[in-house]
């Protein structure tokens, strides 16, 4: 039997000497009481039992991991963005990767109970996992992230005692590929049956004590490690996918990618490594900040699922101020430049058969999924999703010459694979709600180079497709035919959703052409269209109708709002512009009542928000953060979170927990009229507070923003581009309030011009 001998040698001492003192660190930082951290963490006192609901994930936009904290072993279940069945014509779906374990063999694997001092993080300010606790008198710590910058999952073990660590390693594949060995390497190469290829490497690094590749007795390999004072396990994962359609979807081989970036992080410490995550991380995490009213020390001091046992009873803004950073912590961590959209689940699934595929459903969710990426200071994060839609185009254009020949243009089905394959009904405003998110990019930053040569032209093909597709009746009267308001009612001409979305499309794309001074014959034509589209009507009820038909019924829950698109996330009803169909939205909205499905609740807080009603919207708030137990998916018993805080549909869905983010920023901050809005839809529940970073569209930047007892009390907003700036805040700024910089001051609206890269700072006279 053939050993290999893999103890890892660090080539540098400069390397080695760092390693040290880090492991010193650790120890030290070790020995201090773990209960030590910030108001931003989740944590639990005993390992996770149940992927869906307890594991923590972590993510750097292409890999990820939902880690246990295992005493006698410790489990994580990884997966890689990309790694999807299917093709052109298949959705297929979106794929586990593999799990890897490490068993313990030392003093813990014989402790019956969890150690009273277990502790298991997630610290959301950092996004870093640990997991602490002692065992036969010894200090354990490990730590945990994905790194974005050197592309590698970090996995860090320390203890209070030299000699510590005996375990064993193991990788495992999803699939049917085996383990094998690479030099000091386990790795998996596999091949899905469309032909991916995907390729994992695992590196681990001891102090202390040896380490080796040994057979693992069943055909494989694993790592076996003795005495060790501490080591860093590394992995890294990739698949041959390419998001060009003229390459047929595949790209660089996935094996040398994967082995050059396991190379690099190797000759990296540690600290270095960790210094290179928070850099990184937090450069984009820190730009927002809330505080709704925080926590107890004693809130604080108890494990997330009994805070979330508590919360039904006694107020916990500091839960509610975290299930905000949680969302821009799961965009983070799930979707970053170059890499895919976040799916159904974000990046985290551990089957091979996940609900609804974990696709890209184009009739909410996905959407969703970006509500947040503007609003809360993540344009980058927001270039997967933009970068997908813009991927999809000749294949979704070949698709629907199929079903509707002719048409310029494109559109898609409600179900969406990465290879354009798509299945379940047509949803034909779907590619024009896609590119909502296209336009919103450019109307929240200005940047007129991404508008002229990446927005534009997809505003436009978009435009195009319902040029040609909408029905002409004899009255002029444009309809969209044949639609079918998600997921229930007649198919029929002029549905409510379908016709919302195309004004929403069309506007967007007269403001493209505006901006660009382009196309204006073209401009014109759409901007004629728009006038004639079939437009929103209230029925008998005083209700939004869904339908041409004024069927709507009052008795009708059904999660899906969809004709309220207009209100969120379109513009085209607003209290402030439209108080008659605003008001006939809440009558909808009331009928359809607060508890619902995850992502249904989510988005009904964006809806109360742009009503103006923030006590409504903290009432379905307080639906929201209800904990859902178990592991059923009987989503009539109604959507809240998991005491992991993802968001229950049920099951797992993420697109809640995004939702949930950009209610509470809309609930802030609101800009879609082309006012600045300040707390706008402010509960009494958050009668204090400030905020800082989030953004308005005109490439605004609310600096920092105080408001007591209900009114703002200091402001100050930076302008990133120049430009005039409209701020109306009825009722919401404290009386006296003024400008420091020249201001036309008219009642509790202000109009002023801005220069770029200049704070205009309000404060009470
Ligand atoms: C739509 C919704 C379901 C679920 C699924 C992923 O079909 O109606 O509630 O969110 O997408």
């Amino acid at each position: 039997m053939k050993l290999l001998r893999c103890q890892f040698y660090l080539i540098i001492a400069f390397a080695i000497f760092q390693v040290l003192v880090v492991t010193q660190l650790s120890i030290a930082q070790n020995k201090k009481t773990s209960a030590v951290s910030s108001g931003l963490t989740i944590w639990d006192n005993k390992p996770a039992q149940k992927w869906m609901t307890d594991a923590y994930p972590m993510g750097n936009g292409r890999i990820g991991g939902m880690v246990f904290g295992g005493l006698k072993q410790e489990h994580i279940q990884f997966n890689e963005i990309s790694l999807w069945t299917g093709d052109e014509t298949e959705t297929g779906a979106y794929q586990a990767f593999g799990d890897l374990f490490v068993d313990f063999n030392n003093g813990q694997d014989t402790a019956s109970e969890v150690p009273s001092d277990y502790r298991r993080e997630l610290d959301l300010s950092k996004a870093i996992q640990q997991v602490s606790y002692t065992s036969d008198a010894v200090a354990y710590k490990r730590e945990y992230f994905c790194s974005f910058p050197d592309k590698v999952m970090v996995l860090r073990y320390t203890a209070g005692k030299k000699g510590a660590y005996s375990a064993t390693i193991q990788l495992k594949d999803a699939h049917k590929a085996k383990v094998s060995a690479s030099g000091l390497t386990l790795q998996i190469m596999g091949k899905l049956e469309n032909g991916l290829a995907y390729h994992a490497t695992v590196a681990v690094k001891t102090e202390g004590g040896s380490s080796l590749i040994e057979p693992d007795g069943k055909g494989g390999f694993q790592f076996s490690i003795r005495h060790a004072d501490a080591f860093t396990v590394l992995l890294s994962a990739a698949t041959d996918y390419s998001n060009k359609r003229s390459q047929f979807w595949r790209g660089a081989a996935p094996g040398p990618k994967v082995k050059a970036l396991i190379a690099a992080a190797s000759a990296k410490s540690f600290a270095a490594l960790k210094a290179n995550h928070l850099k990184d991380y937090q450069a984009l995490f820190n730009r927002v900040g809330l505080n709704l009213g925080g926590a107890s020390q004693a809130q604080r001091a108890v494990p997330t699922y009994q805070r979330l046992i508590n919360y039904k009873h006694t107020p916990d803004h500091g839960l509610e101020e975290i299930l905000f950073q949680y969302g821009r912590y799961l965009l983070i961590s799930s979707s970053r430049k170059g890499g895919l959209p976040a799916n159904l689940q974000g990046l985290w699934n551990e089957s091979n058969n996940p609900p609804w595929r974990s696709d890209y459903h184009s009739n909410i969710n996905v959407q969703m999924n970006y509500w947040l990426a503007e609003p809360t200071n993540l344009a980058e994060c927001h270039f997967p999703y933009l970068d997908y839609i813009n991927s999809m185009r000749e294949v979704k254009k070949q698709n629907t010459q199929k079903q509707y020949p002719g048409v310029r243009g494109w559109t898609v089905k409600t179900e969406n694979g990465i290879f354009g394959g798509e299945s379940f009904l047509w949803n034909t405003p779907g590619s024009a709600w896609y590119v909502q998110d296209v336009w919103e990019h450019y109307a929240f930053t200005k940047d007129i180079a991404y508008l002229r040569t990446f927005g534009y032209p997809l505003l436009k093909e978009i435009s195009e497709f319902w040029d040609d597709h909408l029905k002409r009746r004899p009255d002029g009267t444009l309809v969209a035919p044949n639609g079918w308001s998600p997921e229930h009612g007649p198919t029929e001409d002029g549905v409510t959703y379908d016709q919302e979305i195309i004004y929403d499309l069309f506007t967007n794309y007269i403001a493209a052409a505006d901006v660009l001074k382009t196309d204006k014959a073209y401009r014109d034509h759409i901007y004629n269209l728009r006038a004639h589209l079939l437009a929103p009507k209230i029925g008998k009820w005083g209700q939004l109708q869904e339908w041409e038909t004024d069927r709507d019924d009052p008795k009708d829950t059904h999660r899906h709002a969809s004709h309220l698109f207009a209100l969120h996330p379109g513009k085209q009803i607003s209290t402030i512009k439209t108080p008659e169909l605003a008001n006939a939205a809440k009558v909808s909205l009331l009928a359809r009542g607060d508890a619902s499905t995850g992502w249904s609740m989510a988005w009904k807080v964006n809806f109360w928000a742009r009503l103006q009603d923030g006590d409504h919207a903290y009432t379905i708030i307080k639906n929201f953060i209800t904990p859902v137990g178990g592991l059923g998916t009987d989503y009539n018993q109604g959507g809240g979170v998991y005491s992991n805080l993802f968001c229950a549909h049920p099951p797992f869905q993420i697109d809640g927990n995004f939702g949930y983010t950009a209610g509470v920023a809309e609930m802030l901050l609101q800009s879609q009229t082309g006012d600045i809005q300040v707390i706008p839809a402010l509960p009494k529940e958050w009668v204090s507070g400030s905020v800082k970073g989030l953004r308005a569209r005109g490439n605004f930047e609310i600096v920092r923003m105080v408001w007591k007892n209900g009114k703002v009390v200091s402001l100050s907003i930076k302008s990133l581009s120049g430009g005039a700036c409209k701020l109306h805040a009825p009722n919401a700024l404290k009386a006296g309030f003024k400008l420091k910089k020249e201001v036309n001051n008219t009642g509790h609206s202000y109009s002023f011009n801005t220069v770029a890269g200049e704070t205009y700072v309000f404060a009470g006279v």
